[in-house]
């Protein structure tokens, strides 16, 4: 018998509503809407819009239940890290990107208050700035709030009306204890956030509630919204059909998410030095990894050539272009800093390439060139570390997510690695997703293992032998 789920999947630059349907045999995805999503400047800096994002997810979903009735649930994750304060229900604030510049006060107010190494000790978290701990710091919202919840937990809110914090996003926060996946309400209170503002912690797989009635006339169907992996690359590494417990993935779309999945975490001076990440994922596996600046290179740097030409790039033959340029190109450091707000990225890449005494790419097929290459040498760098840090001898790199179409990309990584590459499934975070609400139905295997083995035979990779 065939199953059917509904998947909200929000990326940093587009948003998804998928039809999910599951067999024994059967694992299929099919998209009922498509949304932009990304930054926008309001007064008081980098917002979401998040009306709009409502809006989107709302007609998605009633377009999913008009095509396919016999769903049975909704799954909702996106990006981490960012969230909504409420007050007696009502939301204070149009949620803050994570990108915008306030967050830096917050890093220095934090770490005033408890030094970096006593944080990672206790949270087992790389230093991003924008860790939802930063941004708490800095809230001014914070003194009227009694909840404040995560984006995929916001929305899940706003269809039942229940309050939680699933497990792999709130791991993102950094008051969740990296040694007993609870919160750390003694932390929480050194930083002066109130603890009482944190939900109860669920698991993925567990339901959150059911549609409120308006809701569900809305959409035309009662059905309740389960709980998956919420962080979108938790869902991505649970549908990562890693070939052996040796591989490592990337999970890459706007970031690169690269690294490996330990039963335990890694909390060592070394991981810390080496800015590792102990994330939890579904079924409290550890997602050990780095965060690489990924196609966000590329597709800030094609916004901004899109601008000045005021005509769409056909990105497809841009990279075919730059994949036959055969000039010794310059690489840049692709986690440079000054690289991670919005606007101007040609320029900013050429000033880190300038500044680090390389020549700048004259064209834009030799500097796509020179940034597909830059994010391969620093995903390999990126698996060479975490084999190092884990003792583990990496056998393949599977890499999942919208960068697995990129095939320059994908054979510049396998080169860079040594290693080979099997790219795909493209919606690795979208088959996570289905997956953990197949799952919780009785409608798909129990163990991880057995979902990724149905993942890897109804999508078999592409794989890319180094040269
Ligand atoms: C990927 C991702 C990363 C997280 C970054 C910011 O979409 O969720 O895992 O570090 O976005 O939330």
């Amino acid at each position: 018998m065939i199953r059917a789920f509904a998947a909200v999947d929000l990326g940093a630059t587009s948003g998804r509503v998928m039809i999910g349907r599951v067999g024994p045999d059967l694992l299929e995805l099919e998209q009922v809407a498509r949304f932009p999503n990304g930054p926008v400047q309001r007064e008081d800096g980098l917002h979401w819009d998040f009306g709009a994002l409502c809006e989107h997810i709302l007609d998605g979903l009633a377009e999913a239940v008009r095509r396919e009735p016999a769903i049975e649930s909704i799954g909702i994750d996106s990006w981490a890290v960012d969230y909504g304060l409420l007050r007696d229900g009502m939301l204070l604030a149009e949620p803050f990107h994570y990108r915008d510049a306030r967050t830096a006060r917050g890093v220095e107010k934090v770490h005033a208050l408890v030094p970096f190494e006593e944080l990672y000790s206790r949270n087992g978290l790389q230093f991003l700035p924008f860790n939802t701990m930063y941004q708490f710091a800095v809230d001014e919202r914070m003194p009227d709030a009694d909840t404040a919840l995560l984006i995929p937990d916001l929305l899940a809110f706003l269809l039942t009306g229940a309050r939680v914090a699933e497990r792999t996003n709130a791991s993102t926060t950094g008051l969740l204890a990296v040694h007993t996946a609870e919160w750390d309400r003694d932390l929480a209170e050194k930083i002066g956030v109130d603890p009482r503002i944190l939900p109860p912690l669920v698991e993925a797989g567990a339901v959150i509630g059911r549609l409120t009635p308006e809701v569900a006339a809305r959409l035309g169907a009662d059905l309740p919204v389960v709980a998956v992996g919420s962080h979108d690359t938790a869902s991505a590494v649970a549908a990562a059909p890693l070939p052996s417990r040796e591989s490592a993935y990337i999970s890459c779309g706007t970031w690169g998410l690269v690294g490996l999945e330990l039963d335990a975490p890694v909390v060592t001076d070394a991981a810390r030095a080496a800015n590792f990440t102990n994330e939890l994922g579904v079924d409290r596996r550890i997602r050990f990894l780095h965060n690489v600046t990924g196609l966000w290179l590329l597709s800030e740097s094609v916004r901004a050539w899109e601008a000045q030409d005021g005509t769409p790039i056909d990105l497809p033959a841009l990279l075919a272009q730059a994949a036959s340029v055969d000039d010794a190109l310059p690489l840049f450091d692709a986690n440079d800093p000054s690289l991670a707000a919005p606007g101007g990225m040609p320029e900013r890449i050429a000033a880190v390439l300038h500044e680090s005494g390389h020549p700048v790419p004259q064209d834009r097929p030799a500097l796509v060139r020179t940034i597909v290459e830059s994010i391969a040498a620093a995903f390999a760098d990126a698996v060479a570390t975490a084999a190092q840090l884990t003792g583990r001898r990496v056998d393949a790199i599977q890499l999942v997510g919208g960068g697995s179409l990129n095939e320059l990309l994908c054979q510049a990584t396998a080169d860079s690695s040594g290693l080979p590459v099997l790219a795909g499934p493209v919606e690795a975070t979208a088959l996570g997703n289905v997956l953990v609400q197949a799952r919780a139905a009785d409608a798909a295997p129990v163990t991880l293992e057995g979902l990724r083995d149905l993942v890897s035979r109804t999508h078999s990779p592409r794989r890319y032998e180094p040269r």
